[in-house]
């Protein structure tokens, strides 16, 4: 398959960080009144699913309830690896999409790319929350080290989101917008030290995600991109996770612990119209977190 990502990381050549992860929910106001009809609903909290990778594969639940769902993906290892959601059309089955996937190119049309926990380091856990309608998915690792991609190698497997009848789940409260476009990453503002949560919202025409880096001192995120490449010597910058490929129109939302320093964002979802990784296209940016 053309269409597949190039990013590589040297096993074991990368410090485990100790890294939180988590969710903030908007609290509702409980106060309930007895002749008006003004009572405040609880907050309900998004599912929460983990899943682990490693090489080759996933370890996660066959069968999960709809609607919200935060993913915890803990990355095993030692390569580097991503967990991305594709929701089937109606009928389409998880053997339609190896076959498919034998031959090189895009995705068929009947797949649609819905997020899911983007690239931590081996050893990290990476964090995605998506509205997840019934149906068929994929996990599917998209990483390739030079050789076939992951999911050749295994790491794709089938996920039944089941119709649920609970109460839908607040929407994690966010603290910065990251919108999409073709080739690049708009911030609705800075991001600040500390715990924050991202949503990202696709307004382009074709898939993009956020690829999340913390660079090394001194390092920029052309040094990180020129890095992958070739993957000689120590990464200029650590993986820690965002949002896996989102189709146009889509969001979704990663909470990461950002230290003072300097990050990259990258996307590698491979270009519409000439295959080649977005970064590529100019959707790379580098900022700085006081
Ligand atoms: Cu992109």
């Amino acid at each position: 398959m053309a269409s597949v990502k190039t990013v590589g990381l040297i096993a074991g050549s990368v410090a485990v960080a100790t890294l939180t992860f988590g969710l903030a929910f908007a609290a509702a106001p409980s106060h309930a009144t007895v002749k008006t009809a003004t009572v405040s609903a609880p907050t309900v909290k998004a599912h929460v699913v983990r899943v682990t990778g490693e090489d080759f594969k996933f370890t996660a639940p066959d069968v999960i309830p709809a609607g919200l769902t935060e993913f915890r993906f803990l990355n095993k290892g030692p390569a580097l690896h991503h967990m991305q959601l594709l929701k089937l059309a109606d009928g389409k089955t998880i053997d339609a999409l190896r076959a498919a996937l034998a031959n090189p190119g895009p995705p068929p049309a009947w797949v649609k790319q819905v997020g899911g926990p983007n690239a931590p380091a081996p050893g990290l856990e990476s964090n995605a929350t998506v509205m997840l309608e019934p149906g068929n998915y994929a996990l599917i690792c998209f990483v390739d080290l030079g050789g076939p991609p992951h999911f050749m190698k295994g790491m794709v497997r089938s996920l039944r989101v089941a119709r649920d009848n609970g109460p839908a789940a607040t929407k994690p409260r966010t603290d910065v917008t990251a919108t999409l476009v073709d080739y690049a990453f708009k911030l609705s503002s800075p991001i600040r030290a500390g715990t924050r949560t991202i949503r990202v919202y696709n307004a382009a025409q074709q898939p993009h995600e956020i690829e999340l880096v913390q660079l090394a001192p001194g390092a920029s995120v052309g040094d990180f991109t020129k890095w992958i490449e070739k993957m000689e010597g120590p990464p200029p910058g650590k993986p820690l996770g965002g949002v896996a490929g989102l189709e146009a129109g889509m969001s979704g939302y990663f909470t990461a612990d950002f230290a003072p320093g300097n990050y990259a964002l990258i996307c590698f979802v491979p270009d519409a119209k000439d295959g080649k990784p977005h970064f590529v296209h100019g959707m790379m940016q580098q900022i700085t977190v006081n």
